[in-house]
């Protein structure tokens, strides 16, 4: 793409990993780079500042400001700033590109682009993908909202045969030409409502994935949410659909046990449900859509069987952390939405012990009633939306408590647990309040297990 940066006075918005990325990238390009954080300089560290600052970058924290985005010729937005202050109309007269980086990243990357997207699964998903096709002999790069931007894999190395992306609503928000060559839309359900005003509007800026696909692109969707799609624009590219309800007539669907894939050609066996390590009905969607993704791009069924039995998950995700005296535990910090909860806690009978709760993000927590009520025995509430989740499933008559930290929280749980049960860390909020992020939550979920099983090797005498 005929995109040159030299020269041009670029803003950054936002000095964390997306922004720092593009930094580097743009000191490659020879642009003029100022940074703009609403974070105090002291919050960031002062050696690597004054490295950028040798290389000509000029920083500008504490609060965004309007007059330096209209003295750019292009504003990169990182996918955390809140866009509500920009000067947009006055951006527009004076031609200021505002792009996310993605945006930017996909006017140098030489590659095929399979962007996934969706509010669940799509790490799982952008992984898998990457091992499918890793599998089949192409060269990948697995980027993006998983932890390594698009734009620093674009830096290390321009062309690949594919660059696999997981793609975030905040990220798809600014786009003009970014195109998807696949593109995989996963699910929807609430989340990010203290960005959004209403779920309509998440979906909209998902639904940029398919907006600049042509003809030979393709595009999956989850047929059991078409009510959702049936409401958005038009899809330009060849759509396919996976769904663990019905059969669909193109792309794969679930009959007893056994993963099918249809196509004008008819219909073929792809696996059992059983060479599946990953649990969960939401998994064997997952897996659908990777399925269909690597059929689209020819690859052979025995190839994409093979990497998909091979998998075996994520940290994070349901996560197997210990079995002990017959009490199984498990991470699944990475749910923080309410449906990811409902989702773990339908692979189980009504022997879970929950760990729920953290920052709350204004999604509500009512969804979570029912499947609490038919799967959970226990529930441990921990951080600041612990009182809006105990109003929400207080009439269960599930027996709830409160914790004041991750390990309390284990501690009750493993006393109040007997053989056969679960323990799951799915807490259903971000992590923020207590935690660094969801690993870090993670991490701290399965040190105070391997600390209290450790201590306790027999539970019944400390309990
Ligand atoms: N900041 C501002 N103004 C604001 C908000 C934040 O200046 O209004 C500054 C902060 O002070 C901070 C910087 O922006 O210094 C942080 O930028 P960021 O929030 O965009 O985060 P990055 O470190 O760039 O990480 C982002 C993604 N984060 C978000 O989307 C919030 C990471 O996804 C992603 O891995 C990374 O880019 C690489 O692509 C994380 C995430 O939570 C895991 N994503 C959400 C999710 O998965 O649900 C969308």
């Amino acid at each position: 793409m005929n995109f040159s940066l030299a020269d041009k006075r670029i803003l950054v918005l936002g000095f964390g990993k997306t922004g720092e990325a593009c930094v580097n990238f743009l000191l490659q390009q020879g642009a003029k780079i100022t940074v703009n954080d609403n974070k105090a300089r002291t919050d960031f560290d002062t050696e690597k500042l004054s490295m950028y600052e040798q290389k000509g970058v000029q920083f500008y924290f504490g609060q965004h400001s309007a007059d330096m985005c209209l003295a750019s010729d292009n504003v990169i937005i990182s996918p955390g700033v809140e866009p509500g202050w920009l000067p947009r109309a006055e951006m527009t007269k004076k031609n200021i590109a505002l792009m996310s980086e993605i945006e930017l990243a996909c006017r140098f990357a030489e590659g095929k682009i399979i962007g996934v997207t969706g509010t669940n699964g799509k790490t799982t998903v952008t992984t898998l993908l990457g091992q499918i096709f890793e599998k089949a002999g192409y060269s990948i790069a697995v980027c993006g909202n998983i932890g390594f931007p698009f734009i620093q894999a674009v830096q290390q190395k321009k062309s690949y045969d594919y660059y696999i992306i997981e793609i975030s609503s905040f990220q798809l928000e600014a786009i003009t030409l970014f195109r998807a060559h696949g593109a995989l839309l996963l699910n929807i359900s609430t989340d990010h409502m203290d960005r959004y005003a209403t779920l309509r509007e998440y979906l909209f800026a998902k639904w940029n994935i398919f907006r600049n696909q042509q003809q030979g692109d393709w595009a999956v969707l989850n047929e059991m949410q078409d009510h959702y799609w049936k409401e958005m624009p038009e899809i330009n590219s060849s759509v396919w659909k996976f769904s663990s309800a019905d059969a669909v007539k193109r792309g794969c669907f679930l009959r007893n046990s056994k993963i099918y894939y249809q196509d004008k050609t008819g219909e073929q066996e792809v696996m059992s449900i059983d060479e599946i390590s990953l649990p969960g009905v939401h998994n064997i969607e997952n897996i659908m859509a990777c399925i269909i993704a690597g059929l689209q791009e020819g690859l052979s069924l025995e190839t994409i069987r093979g990497a998909i039995a091979a998998f075996k998950g994520l940290p994070h995700r349901m996560e197997l952390v210990a079995v002990q005296e017959g009490i199984t535990f498990i991470n699944d910090s990475k749910a923080t939405n309410p449906d990811a909860v409902v989702k773990a806690l339908e692979s189980f009978q009504k022997n879970v012990i929950i760990i729920l709760g953290g920052k709350d993000k204004q999604l509500g927590y009512k969804e979570l009633a029912e499947p609490v009520r038919k799967h959970v025995k226990t529930g441990i509430l921990i951080g600041e939306a612990s009182r809006l989740i105990y109003d929400a499933i207080k009439d269960t008559g599930v027996y709830l408590e409160h914790a004041g930290s991750m390990h309390e929280a284990v501690k009750r749980a493993y006393m109040l647990s007997q053989q056969g049960d679960v323990i799951l860390l799915s807490p259903a909020c971000a992590s923020f309040d207590m935690f660094q992020d969801y690993v870090d939550r993670g991490n701290s979920f399965k040190r105070a297990v391997h600390e209290i099983i450790g201590q306790n090797s027999n539970k019944g005498v400390t309990a």
